[in-house]
């Protein structure tokens, strides 16, 4: 579709809206007691009930359209197929072969990927597997308790993410710790705790030149060096990355490096050997349940029409509030608390790849792109935040994460947990209307001045639209899939949207700024020719770093 065209498909769209804004759901739950029925779909074990936003089969049946329109399904063949489609690095996207559990050969440039994704993970397999029953040890013949990895943004936020969701699948003699900021404080206050005789670094990098993680290894290495001696590092890193020239340089031994390929990118990574860190602290097994539960997410994507497919309806929905209802936020909160850092991760997931303004071609974008994403587990967030989305000026669109069985026999937690997550969509979606508050005042004793007074304040607007994902118990396949579901979400959008989901030029200018300004910083150059901001700062610095 032309550019007009898509800027032609949201304004027409409006009409959907503008009928829309005169029956709230509120409304449309009262006059169909269907609504959940209609309005919900599963994949494996997960339901996803999207009964609670702004939409009739009218709307639905006209955003389904734009998605054929733009032909979502040719994208995605694409996609699966090896196809160049991110033009700007002029690569493949293929983390899906990562996951493949079939048989079939994956090509991508004319070649099958898979006899070298299943080499690696054997190496990983039985690299794991030996650390953890301690076939493979420490310099001084110490079992390894502690696993840190060093690497930021894509080769740090999937593992760390993964580890904690999966926390009933570790052990608590082998811990993992991530180390990303550049921030000394992060390495130093992870380093005090440990015992280099029983810690194993991992160097997570895909590039292996990203200033942070290299900034990192070398304090880890020196740290090492310093207690056991340099003949130990030998013993105690192990590498991830796709330039094995770098790390047999850092002095990484090539049987503990884990390749993996430039048609992986680095928010998509976590199913290549960048989830070392995971395997060493679930296991193996539990590791590839992770990959077998994203391949099935895969098969419901790649296989399921458009109308039942989980990962088109999330991300139609989400186009409907940003390109038509002009909602710019979209908050995730999993009533989960082991999915703390999930939130963060689909930040970098959506936000990195769909925070775009040109088109594919390289014109201006005519409509909104990515959202904000941000998000905390409940029900923390509903004694802070959650003012604000039941009350505030902006309509946040969210998506809850439920499991239906905790891990841990705790009765009464989970029913309250469900209570909560349960009572916060009907809220949002209800409202309270101005006669539904007058009564409970008055039911409450108050007298009409103060009812008066107080009405405007407790009546809430309604009709604030959320997702619910139910799903039976947090285990590595649903996490797996879980994943795989926002990603191929925002895979949908980016291609509604017409932008390249799959490159990174804001990350990779970061990466460039601060080492101009660094001898600036060292005070081994002026700041002559900044700005005056950036020079008064610099001074400051210089005025400051030493003082007492
Ligand atoms: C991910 C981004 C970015 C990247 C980090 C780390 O898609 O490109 O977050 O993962 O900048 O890069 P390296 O793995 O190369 O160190």
């Amino acid at each position: 579709m032309a550019k007009s065209g898509r800027k032609a498909a949201f304004s027409a769209l409006d009409k959907h809206r503008k009928r829309l804004e005169d029956q709230p759901m509120r409304v449309q739950f009262a006059i169909d007691p269907n609504r959940f029925k209609r309005y919900s779909a599963s994949a494996g074990d997960i339901l996803l009930d999207y009964s609670k936003n702004r939409i009739d089969e009218e709307a639905l049946a006209a955003l389904f359209d734009l998605a054929r329109s733009v032909d979502v399904e040719g994208r995605r063949d694409a996609m699966c197929e090896g196809e160049h489609i991110n033009i700007t690095e002029d690569r493949a996207v293929m983390h899906m072969a990562l996951r493949y559990q079939g048989d079939k050969p994956v090509p991508v440039d004319g070649q099958d990927v898979m006899p070298g994704i299943r080499e690696v993970l054997g190496r990983m397999k039985s690299f794991t597997d030996d650390v953890r029953n301690g076939t493979i040890r420490g310099n001084t013949g110490e079992q390894f308790t502690d696993v840190v990895n060093i690497g930021i943004g894509g080769s740090d936020l999937g593992p760390a993410m993964v580890t904690l969701a999966l926390e009933p699948y570790t052990r608590a003699d082998l811990r993992a710790h991530y180390v990303s900021n550049v921030d000394g404080a992060h390495i130093h206050d992870t380093l005090k705790r440990l015992d280099p005789a029983k810690t194993m670094f991992i160097i997570a990098s895909k590039t292996f030149t990203t200033d942070e993680t290299m900034t990192n290894a070398a304090t880890a290495r020196a740290w090492l060096a310093n207690a056991l001696g340099d003949q130990a590092v030998n013993d105690h890193f192990a590498a991830v990355s796709t330039n094995l020239e770098s790390t047999g340089k850092f002095g990484i031994r090539a049987d503990r490096t884990f390749g993996f390929w430039d048609w992986v990118g680095g928010r998509y990574s976590v199913w290549s050997a960048i989830g070392l860190p995971i395997a060493l602290a679930v296991g193996f097994e539990n590791f590839d349940r992770v990959l077998k539960g994203a391949d099935a997410m895969d098969r419901h994507f790649l296989t399921t029409p458009l109308e039942d497919n989980l990962p088109v309806i999330m991300a139609v929905l989400g186009v409907w509030y940003r390109n038509v209802w002009g909602f710019s936020t979209h908050a995730v909160l999993p009533y989960d608390q082991r999915l703390s850092r999930f939130a963060a991760y689909l930040q970098q997931q959506d936000m990195e790849s769909n925070g775009k303004s040109v088109t594919l071609a390289g014109k201006d974008v005519a409509w909104s792109t990515g959202p904000i994403v941000w998000g905390e587990p409940g029900t923390n967030g509903q004694h802070a935040f959650y003012q604000l989305i039941h009350q505030g000026t902006d309509v946040i669109p969210a998506d809850f994460l439920i499991a239906a069985q905790p891990h841990e026999a705790l009765p009464p937690h989970h029913d309250k947990l469900v209570a909560n997550v349960l009572a916060q969509s009907e809220a949002l979606m209800l409202g309270k209307t101005e006669d539904e508050v007058v009564t409970e005042l008055k039911v409450a004793g108050m007298d009409k001045a103060k009812i008066k007074e107080l009405t405007p304040h407790k009546v809430f607007p309604g009709n604030r639209p959320s997702n619910t994902l139910f799903y039976q118990k947090l285990t590595p396949e649903t996490l797996g899939s879980l994943i795989a579901l926002y990603e191929h979400k925002v895979f949908v959008q980016g291609v509604i949207w017409n932008v390249n989901s799959f490159d990174q030029w804001g990350v990779e200018l970061g990466k460039q700024l601060a080492k101009a300004l660094l001898p600036k910083v060292e005070g081994k150059a002026t700041g002559e020719g900044h700005d005056s901001s950036t020079q008064g700062l610099l001074a400051y610095y210089q005025a400051n770093k030493t003082k007492d």
